[in-house]
């Protein structure tokens, strides 16, 4: 039988809080961190299939030889990706090939992918299914966790709520691309949720039943990356690495150990809830500092108890929010955190309270975001029902001046937009920025650091000095890091880290602020248009023919202006300002056409 050949291929990302553009650059890398998803897909292929290298769009475009050369391409995509699928789907599909999707978006929109094959929810589940009916001839269709069920039952083992057990997901397939172009690497040690925030779409994705690998399964996977050469930054992207808190501990206990053996080559992250600083988990904390970890993403969201009840986050309530950072920091770990604007109950002044909270915290990295309702979440189920759904979201929850859902706050849905906009201002200012990072140096207690070679720090501070000493905010970027080299010099590699990130976000707020400005200069310059032919054809000078002539002379006038600042805002951040410069020019054109029928005259 034929070889059956399989394309992986991963679209590309628009810039967003996670994209990190500038700074990537800054560090040599292309691209965040590999698709684990998709390289997990490749390891599950039967034999009769052979993977092929994977297409990184974020590294590297993809050729005609690349489609030329495959039977089928795999992808897999978040909603942020849906238009770089698209073009992915159309362009294989002009040269004969069938697209397979998998992974967050299709899984939840399957009718937007336009791929031939859609196998959603978790591969162990619904890829064996899928391939069977492949090599039948199935033509095209959709594979869920649900219409499979009764073929997976008694082949793969699962939990009672009827998820797949991941004891026996295999090692992701690293071989298939090069690490040396990713950031960070990334493994995952769990799926699912305990908790039911209203807005996550997790619980939905992966269930409520916390699945883990085995402490076996994850040191075989610190050891392959590890042999590949991988070092520095290890990304364990759980949602909620303790959801399971049994488990976690002992897994903490091995890679403790693995990581004193090989000398820490790892710095490792991950994702928790903020019960993670509540006095049952010290000892979870503790082995976290142990295994080398110095960084975790906590979902706090709100400081206002009343709006984390209504977004059903009672375990944000127990314990105040400061307290909890300043534990979770005593144990080495930085704290970044998610925030969101806009949920139902928010007061007046509470975007001031995250703002000062943020700051006092020490939350160098704070995703604030405005709230968007996820298709299939509870939220998006009660908004639908109370009439307030407004469409679906874009999938980028930070950045975004727009809700996809009628609010219901103390602030009417201007307010806190302009809200949102000054509080992003505020954070990604560079003093404000710099004086979070003074206060998370002064908080953070002992933990490993991953040693560079220091030829390649040296390489890393001349870029980061040459683009951003002299850049907006340059002055405060040299105070803190003189000032780091000064006071505490073991700190300065991860001050220079801060410091390159800033740059991102100031340049991801930067080109949010000004589309967003784009749209008050469009209204402005069609009001000079009004205002201008007004003008014209009230004088008495010239005839009528001329005057049509000089009001079209000001209406392209008009119009190259707006499209050639149009043309200087950030592509990734321009689609209400596309929107603006539509509507500008139908409103220009259809007044120049009244003034030709002669419908307004003098
Ligand atoms: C790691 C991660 C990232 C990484 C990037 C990962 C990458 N390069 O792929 C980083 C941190 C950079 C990131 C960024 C973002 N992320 Co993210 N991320 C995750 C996270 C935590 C884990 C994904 C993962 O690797 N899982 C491990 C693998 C093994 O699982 P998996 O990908 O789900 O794959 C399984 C199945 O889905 C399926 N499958 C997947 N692909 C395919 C393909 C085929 C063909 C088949 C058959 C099956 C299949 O089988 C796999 C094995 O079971 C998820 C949450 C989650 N638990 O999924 C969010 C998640 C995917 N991210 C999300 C979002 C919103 C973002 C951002 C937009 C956030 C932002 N505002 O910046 C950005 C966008 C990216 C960017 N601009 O860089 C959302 C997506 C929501 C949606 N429905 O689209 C998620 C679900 C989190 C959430 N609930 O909000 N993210
Ligand atoms: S704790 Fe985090 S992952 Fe769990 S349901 Fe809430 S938002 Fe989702």
């Amino acid at each position: 039988m034929d070889t059956i050949k399989v394309l992986p291929v991963y679209p590309k990302f628009p810039e967003t809080f996670w994209s990190y553009g500038t700074s990537l650059r800054h560090v040599g890398k292309k691209a965040v961190m590999p698709p684990t998803g998709l390289l997990t897909v490749m390891a599950m292929l039967p034999e009769r299939f052979e993977a092929q290298r994977l297409v990184d769009l974020n590294v590297e475009p993809l050729t005609d030889e690349h489609l030329e050369n495959t039977d089928f391409l795999f992808t897999s995509a978040m909603i942020v990706q849906e238009n770089s699928h698209k073009e992915i789907v159309e362009r294989a599909h002009s040269l004969g090939k069938k697209v397979v999707a998998g992974g967050p978006f299709p899984t939840m929109h399957p009718e937007k992918t336009g791929a031939d094959y859609v196998v959603a929810g978790e591969a162990e589940a619904t890829l064996w299914p899928f391939l069977e009916d492949l090599l039948k001839g199935a033509e095209k269709g959709v594979w869920t966790e649900k219409n499979v069920s009764e073929r997976t039952k008694g082949l793969v083992e699962l939990t009672k709520g009827g998820k797949v057990l991941i004891t026996n997901t295999p090692l992701p397939r690293w071989d298939l691309l090069n690490l040396n172009n990713y950031f960070s690497a990334a493994i995952q040690y769990s799926r699912g949720c305990p908790f039911n925030c209203d807005f996550c779409d997790i619980t939905k994705l992966f269930g409520r039943e916390p699945r883990t690998k085995t402490p076996e399964q994850m040191l075989s996977e610190l050891d392959a990356l590890y042999n590949l050469g991988h070092k520095g930054s290890v990304f364990i992207v759980d949602d909620n690495f303790i959801g399971n808190r049994k488990n976690v501990k002992q897994l903490l206990l091995h890679i403790a150990e693995w990581q004193k053996e090989r000398r820490y080559p790892f710095s490792l992250f991950t994702e928790a809830s903020m019960n993670l600083a509540w006095d049952n988990n010290r000892d979870i904390l503790e082995g976290m500092q142990k295994a080398g970890f110095s960084s975790v993403f906590l979902g706090i969201e709100s400081v206002d108890n009343e709006v984390l009840e209504n977004m059903q986050k009672r375990q944000n309530t127990q314990m105040p929010q400061l307290e909890a950072a300043r534990r979770i920091q005593k144990y080495g770990l930085e704290v970044s955190g998610g925030f969101i604007v806009g949920t139902d109950g928010e007061k007046r002044g509470s975007l001031d309270k995250l703002y000062n909270f943020i700051q006092e915290a020490g939350i160098v990295f704070p995703m604030a975001g405005l709230l968007t309702a996820l298709k299939g979440t509870d939220l998006y189920n009660r908004l639908k029902r109370e009439g307030r759904l407004r469409g679906d979201s874009t999938g980028n929850n930070t950045h975004q001046l727009g809700f996809n859902f009628e609010t219901k706050t103390e602030l009417s849905e201007e307010e806190l937009l302009k809200g949102y906009k000054g509080l992003l201002g505020k954070l990604f200012n560079a003093r404000n920025y710099y004086d979070r990072c003074r206060t998370l140096q002064k908080n953070q207690g002992p933990h490993h650091r991953t040693k560079r070679s220091s030829l390649e720090g040296l390489i890393i501070l001349g870029r980061s000095i040459k683009g951003q000493l002299f850049a907006e905010g340059g002055w405060e970027y040299a105070k803190y890091l003189v000032g780091t080299a000064l006071t505490n010099p073991g700190y300065f590699p991860e001050a220079v880290a801060q410091a390159i990130k800033f740059d991102h976000f100031r340049n991801i707020t930067r080109a949010t602020l000004e589309a967003d400005n784009y749209i008050p200069h469009i209204q402005s310059l069609y009001a000079q248009f009004s205002e201008k032919a007004g003008r014209i054809i009230a004088s008495r000078k010239e005839d009528y023919h001329e005057k049509l002539k000089l009001i079209s002379k000001i209406a392209d006038n008009i119009l190259y202006k707006a499209e050639e600042r149009y043309q200087r805002l950030h592509e990734d951040f321009r689609r209400r300002a596309e929107e603006a410069l539509g509507r500008l020019h139908g409103m220009v054109n259809a007044e120049v056409e009244r003034y030709k029928t002669g419908v307004i005259s003098s």
